[in-house]
Order: C-alpha cells, then sequence, then structure tokens
C-alpha cells in the first residue's frame, strides 16, 4: 500500500513526533489538533510540549513542506489517532476524545483509507472506534460488519514510547499491530514501515489493546512491590535500597526502584483499564495501584515525624519555625513535566497542613504556576539547602545527586529515591 498523505489526530506528546517523524520520510503530513494556540505554534515551526530533539525535527518537516497542522481533517490515505484517554469518575476510562475524534473524521474518509488507533485504550475501544465512523459514514463499509472486504481498514497499533527519549524509541522500538482483520493489519505494518527500524508484529485488536495495558501494569506492579518493600524495610530497620540491590543480584530477580508514589499519565492510569473491564479478576493489579496512590500518604506521615525529631532536638522552637524543603516536583527524574506528579501532591499537602515556611527546588522550571503559586517558594539549591531544617527528597534529578551525603547529618532528611541512604 502506498501512502501519499498521512493525517495524525492530536498533536500531542505521541502525536507530534510521530507526525513530524513521518515527515521527515517525505511523507506529507496532516497533523490536526483541537488547540488553535498549537497549531499556529506547530506551522510557525516551534512545538508546545518538551521533548528532546523534537524542535529540531518539527522545524526541519515545516519548513520543507512536509508537515502542516490545522484544526479541521482533511482527506489522507491514513489516519492515525492519538488523543489523550483519562479515567473518569471511579477510575472507568474516558473515551469522550475518541469518539470526537472518530465523528471529525468521518466526513472526510473514502473508500481504501486505514484508520489507526494509537491512544492506550480498554479493550473493546478499536471496534468501538470503529463503530462511531461506520454511524457517521453509512455509505462506506467497516470491518466490524464486511471483514476483510470492507472499505475502511482498522486497527490498534499502541504507542510504547518513553517520554524523554521518545524520537530514538519511535524508531527503535518494535510495534505491536493489532488489525481487526488481517488484512487491517498488514495495511497498518506497511504504514508503520516506513519509519519502523523494530518489528513491526501483527495481532488482533483486542489483543494489541490488553498487550499495552500489560506492558504499564506490569511496571506499575513491580514498582508496587519495591514500595510495599520500602514501608516494611523501614519497620523493620532495613535498608531497602541495599535489600534490592542484594536481591537484584540473583539472576531471575529484578525489581524495580521505590520512590514517592507513581506519576505520569500512563502508569498511574492504564491499569484501571484493565480493572474497569474485568474488576473480580483484576486483583493483583489493583491492589498494586492501591499500594502505588497510597506510598504519598506514607511520605507525609515521614515528613511529620522528621518534623517532629527536629522540634525534639530544638525544643525552643514550634512547628512554625521549622522550614521544610522539597527537592523535586516532576514526575519523574530529569523532565519538566509536572503534571500527575507525586511529588506535587506531597508538596501541596505539606502547604496545606504545614505551618511554617515550606521551599520548593525543581532545577528544570523557571517558575511555579496554577495551585503552587502563592505560598510556595521556588528556590535553587544552595539557598534551599541554607535555611531548610527539614529535606524532603522527591525526585533523583541529577544535580541533586551531588548534594553530599553529609546532608543526612545536618538536616533532618525523608529521602523518598534513596539517593543518599542507598549507599
Ligand atoms: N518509577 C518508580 N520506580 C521505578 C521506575 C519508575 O517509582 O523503578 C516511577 C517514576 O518516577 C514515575 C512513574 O513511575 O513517577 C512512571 O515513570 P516510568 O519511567 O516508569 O514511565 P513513563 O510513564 O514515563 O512511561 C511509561 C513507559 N512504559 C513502560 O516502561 C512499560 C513507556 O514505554 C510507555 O510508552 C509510557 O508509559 C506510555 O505512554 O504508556
Amino acid at each position: 500500500m502506498s501512502f501519499q498523505t498521512i493525517s495524525v489526530i492530536g498533536l500531542g506528546y505521541i502525536g507530534l513526533p510521530t507526525a513530524a517523524v513521518f515527515a521527515s520520510r517525505k511523507k506529507k503530513v496532516i497533523g490536526v489538533d483541537v488547540n488553535p494556540k498549537a497549531v499556529a505554534t506547530i506551522n510557525q515551526g516551534r512545538i508546545h510540549i518538551v521533548e528532546p530533539d523534537l524542535d529540531i525535527v518539527v522545524h526541519a518537516a515545516v519548513t520543507e513542506g512536509y508537515l502542516r497542522a490545522t484544526t479541521t481533517p482533511e482527506p489522507a490515505d491514513a489516519f492515525l489517532v492519538a488523543v489523550p484517554t483519562p479515567f473518569k469518575g471511579d477510575h472507568e476510562p474516558d473515551l469522550g476524545y475518541i469518539e470526537s475524534a472518530s465523528k471529525a473524521i468521518a466526513p472526510v474518509l473514502k473508500k481504501g483509507d486505514l484508520v489507526i488507533l494509537e491512544s492506550t485504550s480498554p479493550v473493546g475501544a478499536t471496534e468501538q472506534m470503529s463503530a462511531w465512523m461506520a454511524e457517521f459514514r453509512p455509505d462506506l463499509t467497516f470491518p466490524q460488519t464486511h471483514g476483510e472486504e470492507s472499505d475502511i481498514r482498522v486497527a490498534h497499533c499502541p504507542e510504547r514510547v518513553l517520554p524523554g527519549h521518545v524520537l530514538r524509541e519511535l524508531v527503535q522500538n518494535d510495534r505491536v499491530i493489532g488489525g481487526m482483520t488481517p488484512r487491517c493489519s498488514a495495511a497498518a505494518a506497511s504504514l508503520y514501515k516506513i519509519f519502523v527500524e523494530g518489528d513491526c508484529v501483527v495481532t488482533n485488536a483486542r489483543t494489541a489493546e490488553m498487550c499495552k495495558l500489560t506492558e504499564n501494569s506490569f511496571r506499575d506492579t513491580n514498582i508496587a512491590f519495591a514500595n510495599e518493600l520500602s514501608i516494611i524495610c523501614d519497620k523493620l530497620d532495613i535498608n531497602v535500597w541495599e535489600l534490592i540491590r542484594l536481591a537484584n543480584r540473583h539472576p531471575r530477580v529484578n525489581i524495580l526502584q521505590p520512590g514517592p508514589g507513581v506519576g505520569g499519565h500512563c502508569i498511574a492510569v492504564d491499569p484501571w483499564f484493565i480493572v474497569s473491564k474485568a474488576p473480580a479478576e483484576a486483583r493483583l493489579i489493583r491492589a498494586a495501584r492501591e499500594v502505588n496512590d497510597s506510598k504519598p500518604e506514607w511520605v507525609l506521615e515521614k515528613t511529620k515525624l522528621a518534623v517532629g525529631e527536629f522540634l525534639l532536638a530544638n525544643p525552643l522552637k514550634t512547628a512554625r519555625d521549622v522550614t521544610i524543603a522539597c527537592l523535586g516536583l516532576a514526575f519523574k527524574p530529569d523532565i519538566d513535566d509536572l503534571r500527575e506528579s507525586p511529588a506535587v501532591a506531597i508538596t501541596q499537602k505539606i502547604l496545606a497542613t504545614h505551618p511554617g515556611p515550606v521551599l520548593a527546588v525543581e532545577p528544570n522550571i523557571d517558575a511555579l504556576s496554577g495551585q503552587l503559586a502563592g505560598r510556595l517558594r521556588l528556590e535553587v539549591i544552595d539557598a534551599a539547602l541554607a535555611v531548610a531544617d527539614v529535606i524532603v527528597l522527591l525526585v533523583d534529578h541529577k544535580s541533586f545527586k551531588t548534594i553530599p551525603r553529609s546532608i543526612l547529618t545536618t538536616h533532618k532528611v525523608v529521602d523518598t529515591r534513596g539517593i543518599w541512604s542507598a549507599c
């Protein structure tokens, strides 16, 4: 199959890099986003998100005329849907963005087109997307009713790239291709082969949906195991970092690292998509979510204890005199992304409950915004260490790792990442 024009619906952390990489292979790419500001920024050859080297690729793609952004879908040979899939209420998946995208592209579909769902989705979402498009285009046939003979081919090909390494992983990672029929899979595989150097492994749509959810649930469960161990070890006076290092010397053990909780828009969300489809059966997956979601509360308790210990050693002071410095706000090291960050949630709770000054150090941002702005002061490391009595280390950014271990003797420290306590 030859694809002259490719349209990417949703120009966020996945859609924009994907559009730019197709364009870098000299394909005509039409990017579509509901956000007119993002569209304008991209059409100026700039980007509205943070991802290493993406600005260079987008700038080249736009100036060479291969990539153009718009707010309204236009005809294309292939459509990739990369819109958010958050959860709502009691952790049920919210497919509202997929529904809107399906209805937006339906009017411009023509016989022979390929539509791919890239967004991480609950099992059955690809069939649902196809049903939404069919509803709007009774003149075209779709795989759920016409199988291999359908006018439109539909597949689920989940993204699997790690933020911060998106451009490399897009090209090098293997790709799971889940067509609604074998012909749909073949069409999707030939599209990805335009830039994917990894294997394009073919399966059906439901297995591809579950595969993506399984990958992130596996990681969530492993992190929950590490987080639970950290709480048990604290109780039993064992250094969890040393324990994990020792256990991982076994050839078949590979435990991940504890932290203040699990953040980001994927690992803390996707396991719920499995739970929502099989609530009685997904017991371990749910428990892992609960363990990871409860870790920030435990960090808050440890912070209160540290303040108490400081006051015991300084009986003339009150809690009002105790300065707490929270090191790190991002959801993981060496990025500037604060969304869904346990570090932000913990800092906000400390701010709400601690009567004394609270500082934050986040070397990857210039200013605080939203709910964090106001009482919270953003400081550089040295200034924060100079005035803080209690240090709460929340993110293992590179620059924090240079702070000497002697901090454990000069300050009360809650080290959620083990950067000093691991030795
Ligand atoms: N974390 C720990 N301990 C660890 C590893 C991670 O506490 O040992 C925490 C991080 O600090 C962070 C959270 O987990 O708060 C998630 O970070 P991450 O680096 O594990 O994952 P994400 O959310 O950046 O990206 C994941 C990746 N999935 C897997 O590794 C299985 C990525 O490949 C997916 O494409 C991405 O989710 C996604 O979009 O689904």
